[in-house]
């Protein structure tokens, strides 16, 4: 009865008898269950109003195929619903108590073998008719063409991994991070996995979801039938930065895609030693040398800083983004945060604040054994815009044509 406190009307709480106090306890539940119901209406809605990505708009021939099994089931079981419903209505008015019935119950259809097989019978078919419906697209959806792209996807808290091998030789060229680039109007294989605890990939407008198991090899598939950006999120609860686990697909035409696998394979080169002092080659210089002290443990930079992976690093999934490609991304860090802005320029700003302090910017494990570490204590700021000359040099912009 203490919560009766919480309706505010002076001549309500003076009311001490139970009986009132359990009506007014049970008006102010009613309220609250108002007041939440609305919350959340208000919640679904905001959350739509700027939604990246929409199950309900597919972008390829799988994500189609499952639209239409959304709309057969949905529509199938909206209907059973309201007849149900209906009969349920009818029945209750039919055989209400009336005023001078003899109080004698109606006949009774307990043991009725006809209506007993009835319904054992039609939620079989049913479910019957969903299996064959549903069943040849669920083997659709895993099926992996011969000869297609293949990509290897790594989830690690909290991030993606990439990898390309182009000629199936077992060697990876093109290792990236956030951004799964990949050609429009192609079937693309992918070898799901994790490398510390379990994710799942999703990208709603291209396919369904895939679990990402540490040890164990996901086949799935993936397509989008025009070029442009496409974005997901890991949909396993997977700690702390779970929500900020994002994707970005990115499909380009076969032009752009060429370009693109071409660029990737280029390797880094150190920074040249001859410059104007106070030059921008100069702060890149600076840049190379201070990510070489603070950063290339983690980070592998092809062609140049390359041991990282054989370090032992305090990382759970022992890998970090390879950057040697950074700026050929769209997103950074988890894809939470968009590497250039809407004016084409570097995004400087969240690109800083993350290198400077990246726990603040994305809340990874307290004790700092699974992401990347703050600097706020071993870099100032001219360090840190150093690293970003240094960083802006790593790769091209990637031509979206979106
Ligand atoms: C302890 C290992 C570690 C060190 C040292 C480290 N990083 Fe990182 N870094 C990571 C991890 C892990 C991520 C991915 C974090 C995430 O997205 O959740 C990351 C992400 C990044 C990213 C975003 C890359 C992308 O594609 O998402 C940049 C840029 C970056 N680090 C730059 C740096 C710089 C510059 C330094 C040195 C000042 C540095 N890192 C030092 C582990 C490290
Ligand atoms: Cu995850």
């Amino acid at each position: 009865m203490r919560h009766s406190t919480v309706s505010t009307s002076p001549d309500q709480e003076s009311g001490a008898l139970s009986t009132s106090s359990n009506t007014r306890s049970r008006h102010s539940m009613r309220r609250t269950g108002r007041l939440t119901l609305l919350v959340l209406a208000g919640a679904l809605l905001v959350s739509c109003a700027d939604a990246k990505s929409d199950t309900l708009q597919p972008k390829s021939e799988l994500a189609r195929d499952i639209h239409f099994l959304t709309k057969f089931s949905g529509w199938l079981a909206a209907i059973i619903g309201l007849l149900v419903g209906a009969a349920v209505v009818f029945l209750i008015f039919k055989f209400r108590e009336r005023k001078h019935d003899d109080g004698s119950l109606p006949k009774q259809v307990h043991g009725h073998t006809k209506a007993e097989v009835g319904w054992t019978i039609a939620p079989a078919v049913l479910l019957a008719v969903l299996a064959v419906v549903s069943i040849p697209t669920i083997f659709d959806l895993v099926d992996q063409p011969e000869g297609a792209i293949e990509i290897r996807v790594e989830g690690q808290q909290w991030w993606w991994q990439y990898s390309y091998d182009l000629d199936g030789d077992g060697h990876y060229e093109i290792v990236t991070a956030n951004d799964i680039v990949f050609p429009a109007g192609q079937d693309i294989n992918l070898e799901i996995t994790s490398n510390d605890v379990i994710h799942s990939f999703w990208v709603p407008e291209l396919n369904g979801k895939k679990d990402a198991v540490p040890g164990r090899v996901h086949e799935w598939r993936i397509q989008a039938d025009e070029p442009g950006e496409y974005w997901g999120v890991c949909t396993e609860y997977c700690g702390l930065s779970h929500a900020d686990m994002r994707i970005r697909a990115v499909a380009l035409s076969d032009g752009d895609w060429n370009a693109w696998v071409a660029s990737q394979q280029v390797a880094a080169t150190v920074p040249g030693q001859s410059f104007l002092p106070g030059s921008e080659e100069e702060d890149v210089r600076e840049g190379y040398e201070l990510f070489q002290l603070h950063c290339a443990s983690c980070h592998i930079v092809n062609g140049v800083f390359e041991a990282a992976a054989e370090n032992p690093v305090p990382l759970l999934a022992g890998v970090a983004p390879n950057l040697t490609h950074l700026m050929s991304r769209t997103s950074f860090a988890g894809a939470i945060f968009d590497l250039y802005n809407e004016d084409g320029s570097l995004n400087e700003a969240d690109l800083t604040a993350w290198i400077r302090d990246a726990p603040s910017q994305k809340p990874l494990d307290p004790d700092n054994q699974q992401g990347m570490l703050s600097f706020v204590d071993s870099l100032n700021d001219e360090d840190v815009q150093d690293l970003v000359a240094y960083l802006s040099t790593l790769g091209d912009r990637t031509p979206t044509s979106s």
